[in-house]
């Protein structure tokens, strides 16, 4: 599934994901991006079947572990080879804190960004309708390490003046040996970052549900504040109406009273 037809499609064509729920070609196709470089991304969260759809986009270096993890997520495996991913898409349902989801993951090319030239418009496409991202490196890897500040840029760049959900993962803690990223800096990132962190391990199947879980958490937590925040207008507008009524009333009573 290409980054255009996942933006704009609740449904996936992926075959290998026993938990995972599999999408009819012919469910809506409920737009949830618009153009504008400008305005809020997001216009409507998507829903298929009262289900709220949660668009997560994976992000990192080559070889990081991005398909491991989310394969781990998605359908318990673990990838215990590297196959350079173009691009892959995947669904999963969850309960999280007693509400049903469904997360809609793109899993990237770990691709070398050597500048913005290569920002294609089919990257461009998937960072426009990611609602959450997960930016991935290696503990094993210094140089992916320093790369996930390039990714955080490539939201900017398309996403400026947004709060994103975001997640900084570290992952293949379990290859301790092979450490070169210490988990303070990792947490040191992750703050300058404003992100949750997580050291995860796809080998072993460890904190892959909680980053994945704390992207929708992030992403509920926005809608809510979005919400409260036109109910709050919404109820301002009617007071300051109710307000002009009651003043010019007032004026008119003064103007006529004996
Ligand atoms: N020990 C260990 N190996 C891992 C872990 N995660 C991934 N790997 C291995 O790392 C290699 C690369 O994993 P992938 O998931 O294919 O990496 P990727 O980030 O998707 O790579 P691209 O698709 O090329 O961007 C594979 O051989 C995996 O088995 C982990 O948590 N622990
Ligand atoms: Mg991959």
């Amino acid at each position: 599934m290409s980054a255009l037809s996942w933006a704009l499609s609740t449904h996936t064509e992926h075959a290998c994901q026993p938990s995972a729920v599999r999408m009819s070609d012919s469910q809506d196709r409920i737009a949830a991006c618009n153009g504008g470089d400008d305005v809020p991304v997001i216009t409507q969260p998507t829903t298929r079947g009262g289900l709220r759809v949660y668009k997560i986009v994976v992000l990192g270096d080559g070889g990081v572990g991005k398909s491991a993890v989310t394969l781990q997520f998605v359908s318990h495996r673990f990838l215990n080879y590297h196959d350079p991913t173009i691009e892959d898409s995947y669904q999963k349902q969850a309960v999280i804190d007693g509400e049903a989801a469904l997360l809609d993951i793109l899993d990237t090319a770990g691709q070398v960004r050597d500048s913005y030239v290569e920002f294609t418009a089919m990257r461009e496409q998937y960072m426009r309708c990611g609602e959450g991202f997960m930016i991935c490196y290696s503990v094993t890897d210094r140089h992916s390490f320093q790369e996930t500040m390039e990714y955080r840029k490539l939201i900017s760049r398309v996403r400026a003046n947004e709060d994103i959900p975001l997640v900084l993962v570290g992952n293949k803690y379990d290859l301790q040996q092979q450490r070169k990223v210490t988990t303070e800096e990792g947490k040191a990132l992750a703050e300058e970052l404003g992100c949750p962190f997580y050291e995860t391990s796809a080998a072993l199947r460890q904190f892959v549900d909680d980053a994945f879980f704390s992207l929708v958490r992030q992403i509920r937590a926005k809608e809510r504040s979005r919400n409260s925040h036109r109910k709050r207008s919404r109820w301002w507008r009617i007071r300051s109406i109710f307000a002009f009524i009651f003043r010019r009333k007032q004026r008119h009573a003064l103007h006529y009273s004996p």
